[in-house]
């Protein structure tokens, strides 16, 4: 690792895999593993010795015209964090869900980014490109016991 220029403790360094040596579903697990130059030579790993960091290898799928999904059925076709194809207690059918509540913010500003992406190309039409969607967003849940029209009622 070399340090970065202009600060005093971050260190970079790149992993470049062969190319094709990688492929989609793959998972890559590391581990940092500091030594001092000290006598003892002490020692720290990020994360600790017995977990590992994980990276999960996403390859695009071929570009299609075209793409539609009412996700009532198991798909690989998106890669994110905090979202899944589910269909929790109360729905009919899956959809791509959040988790339920969301978890509070965990990064700057107490705010977190979820992504949730398509890993297929779609090549769109010169004209009357279109895409449609449904959903259903609960903002902040509402008071036990409001009810419609009240101040304290949930936004939905
Ligand atoms: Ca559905």
């Amino acid at each position: 690792m070399n340090l970065k220029a202009g600060t005093d403790s971050t260190y970079l360094a790149t992993i470049n895999f062969p190319p094709s040596s990688l492929q989609h579903g793959d998972v890559v697990e590391y581990r940092i593993v500091a030594v001092d130059n000290s006598v003892a030579q002490n020692q720290r790993s990020d994360p600790s010795s017995s977990t590992y960091y994980t990276l999960n290898v996403v390859a695009l799928a071929p570009t299609q015209t075209s793409y539609s999904n009412d996700f009532n059925a198991p798909s690989s076709d998106f890669f994110g964090n905090a979202f899944s194809i589910a269909t929790p207690s109360g729905f009919s059918n899956g959809a791509i869900h959040s988790t339920h509540p969301y978890t509070d913010g965990s990064g700057s500003n107490d705010e977190s980014n979820y992504v949730y992406q398509l890993r297929i190309p779609i090549q769109l039409q010169s004209q009357d490109a279109f895409i449609t969607f449904e959903e259903i967003v609960l903002v902040e849940p509402g008071v036990t016991g409001s009810v419609f029209g009240d101040g304290d009622f949930g936004i939905m």
